[in-house]
């Protein structure tokens, strides 16, 4: 493995490359262009440019985390033609400047979704935190006000107006499209984009869907193994991979994280390690990242990269707000830097111990 960070570039991040580059074992980032819209190219100078960058603060680029899909893609729509060749270009203009992971996620509509973005815990931390009971009471209707502006309708932390601009519309849009049909549509997006990939030899990793299970009544569908071993069937190609995430599986403790790890050998491309403290099955907050501070046995997930001979870049996921830090709700430096130290000790010792025999 590669231990990385992630960075969203010096017009969007609170932390710098020369922070980043004190952390011990970290010589990679994974980064983006963050003002780039979905559907748009990435240019051939823009990647050379975040390169360079990357490269004058003596890191090198490990991923990309993410390129964003087009939700008309999402939806399979006409104009998806248009969109997946602007995608292959973006990969092809990637794979001429030598990067080869790409990570995406196929969540309709939202990215990730939690209740909270500063959930004090005991230490006096903050944390991105998940009620259940919180989102059903957020029924659509109440939503949509709230965006026009009535505050008595409850906005969802995190959801900037501009994230939501046409977020009633694409409820209507996928009204009724099935998890099938979701499958269908990221079928053919594969399908699409595969030659590119086997060309630059471009790794492509699926983020799950977190939470690991429809919300709002859209559907979701890289959520638990057998979904994502359906995935990897139905287009069975190496550079068709996941990036592992612990803490967006580990939303349903049905998951068993360590087994979805030894069934996806060779096909993890990117792993995303971080920690979740259940307080009910309904109930959860991002921990730090070691073991007894939240419910995962994290030696038993590292041990499992390891045990399959996982290569590719890691990265310490969200982490908590310490030390009076102000920065991107889970992206701040300490507690994701004190993440990667301990990911890095745990892997030293296993593998260590698994070199003696
Ligand atoms: C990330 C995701 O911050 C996070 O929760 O793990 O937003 C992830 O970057 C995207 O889903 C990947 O496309
Ligand atoms: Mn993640």
């Amino acid at each position: 493995m590669e231990m990385t960070l992630r960075w969203y570039g010096k017009d969007f991040d609170t932390v710098t490359l020369e922070q980043i580059r004190q952390i011990p074992g970290v010589k990679g980032v994974i980064t983006t262009l963050y003002d780039t819209k979905p559907g748009e190219v990435w240019s051939r100078e823009r990647i050379k440019a975040m390169k360079a960058e990357v490269e004058a603060a003596g890191l090198h680029v490990a991923g990309i985390e993410s390129v964003n899909i087009h939700e008309d893609i999402k939806l399979g729509k006409p104009s998806r033609e248009q969109l997946i060749d602007n995608y292959i270009e973006t990969l092809t203009n990637l794979g001429e400047e030598d990067i080869h992971m790409v990570c995406y996620n196929f969540m309709p509509v939202f990215d990730w979704t939690r209740t909270e973005l500063a959930r004090k815990r005991p230490d006096g931390s903050t944390v991105l935190a998940y009620n259940q009971a919180a989102v059903d009471a957020l029924v659509p209707e109440k939503m949509f006000d709230s965006i026009a502006g009535d505050t008595n309708g409850s906005l969802m932390p995190g959801w900037e107006p501009d994230r939501l601009a046409h977020v009633k519309e694409l409820f209507d849009e996928y009204k009724d499209i099935t998890d099938e049909d979701l499958f269908e549509n990221l079928k053919y997006f594969l399908e699409r984009i595969m030659p590119v990939c086997d060309k630059y030899d471009i790794n492509m990793a699926i983020h799950p869907d977190d939470p690991a299970w429809p919300v709002f009544g859209l559907p979701r569908i890289i959520i638990n193994k057998e979904n994502i071993q359906r995935m990897m069937k139905m287009v069975d190609n190496p550079h068709n991979g996941v990036t592992f995430c612990s803490g967006s599986y580990g939303t349903n403790l049905e998951n068993d994280l360590p087994d979805m790890i030894r069934s996806l050998k060779g096909r993890i491309h990117f792993a995303h390690v971080r920690n979740l403290k259940f307080n009910s099955k309904d109930d959860f907050e991002e921990a730090a990242h070691l073991s007894s501070d939240g419910s995962f046995d994290m030696y038993e997930i590292v041990k499992a990269l390891y045990d399959i001979g996982f290569t590719g870049p890691i990265r310490p996921d969200h982490g908590r707000m310490i030390w009076g830090e102000k920065a991107m709700p889970g992206y701040g430096l300490y507690d994701r830097a004190l993440g990667a130290a301990y990911i890095n000790g745990l892997w030293e010792a296993i593998e260590k111990n698994a070199k003696r025999g």
